[in-house]
């Protein structure tokens, strides 16, 4: 592992790769409709599900919130504000959680709570995600890379509820600098993934940017579980954070596209569906 992902490095141009003739992973890109009806009709135990998103300045948690809220309305949207690739600090430094509106009106049970990246230096503390975990930080409150939030903040919920609390911790990491990632800011994401794992909340690893690392994919989404890179990739990823194989989940964002792609609904919605899945289990297997 090399120097800062946190400051967006120079990107290498994508990769060609090999073609796996079985892919890693079998899946059924036809499937959307069926999730989108799974997600419609979800009832967990809690009023709502809270999935945190967490990773690298830049890894991409922005835009997978706009791809899952594109995917689930079949339409553009955007519910969070993206960094630009120069912007090199956090964009995001409140706690801000986000409602994901369904197609008929409404919102689904489950939610998405964004944080500020893990710069290096001037990044989020450690300390304060794991406040984030036990729901004891309010939304709004505004991070402060110097010093943890106390109980005599405003935003400091004293009794957090069911609802407060995480269920479902997703670590956001972009394939193509996941080589590159700072060792202190692994550090950072091991130390909550082992707070979670006290905590016994399911974690999963979301890797995002697989049309910059890979030609192939790059030319069509299909062919994600057939690169060779992709995987090599994942493999770092599980390596790296110690996370079992099948909870790391390869996605392309919506970042450039104004028009809706199956391919991308396909794949974020999987990968929806199987976080908020892992959401309701805890929930019900804790609680
Ligand atoms: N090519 C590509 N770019 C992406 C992808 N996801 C995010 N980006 C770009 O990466 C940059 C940072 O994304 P953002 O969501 O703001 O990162 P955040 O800091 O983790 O919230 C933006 O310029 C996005 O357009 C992806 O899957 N593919
Ligand atoms: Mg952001």
């Amino acid at each position: 592992m090399g120097t800062a992902s946190s400051k967006e490095a120079p990107t290498s141009p994508p990769v060609s790769t090999r073609e796996l003739k079985k892919p890693w992973r079998s899946v059924n890109w036809r499937e959307k409709e069926a999730i989108l009806k799974e997600l419609g009709d979800l009832r967990p135990s809690s009023n709502v599900l809270r999935i945190l998103l967490y990773g690298p300045v830049g890894a991409g948690k922005s835009c997978f919130i706009n791809s899952v809220q594109r995917a689930l309305l079949g339409r553009n949207a955007m519910v969070a504000l993206e960094n630009t690739e120069r912007f090199g600090k956090s964009f995001t430094r409140t706690i801000t959680t986000h409602k994901l509106k369904k197609r008929g009106g409404g919102h689904y049970p489950f939610v998405l709570t964004d944080i500020m990246g893990l710069e290096m230096d001037g990044g989020i503390l450690t300390e304060d995600i794991m406040k984030v975990l036990e729901g004891r930080i309010l939304d709004g409150y505004k991070f402060d890379s110097q010093a943890p939030i106390t109980w005599r903040n405003s935003k400091y919920n004293k009794n957090p509820s069911i609802c407060d609390k995480v269920h479902c911790l997703v670590s956001i990491i972009p394939a193509d600098s996941i080589s590159r990632m700072d060792h202190t800011v692994i550090d950072k994401m091991k130390a909550v993934r082992q707070k979670a794992g006290q905590m016994r909340i399911p974690q999963v690893i979301v890797l995002t940017k697989v049309d910059k690392t890979c030609e192939m994919v790059n030319k069509d989404l299909r062919k994600l579980f057939h690169s060779s890179k992709i995987k090599e990739k994942a493999e770092l990823g599980k390596h790296e954070l110690d996370i079992p194989w099948n909870n790391i989940y390869p996605v392309k964002n919506y970042h450039a596209e104004i028009i809706q792609d199956t391919d991308i609904d396909a794949l974020i919605l999987m990968t929806l569906r199987d976080i908020v899945n892992f959401a309701s289990d805890h929930v019900e297997d804790v609680y």
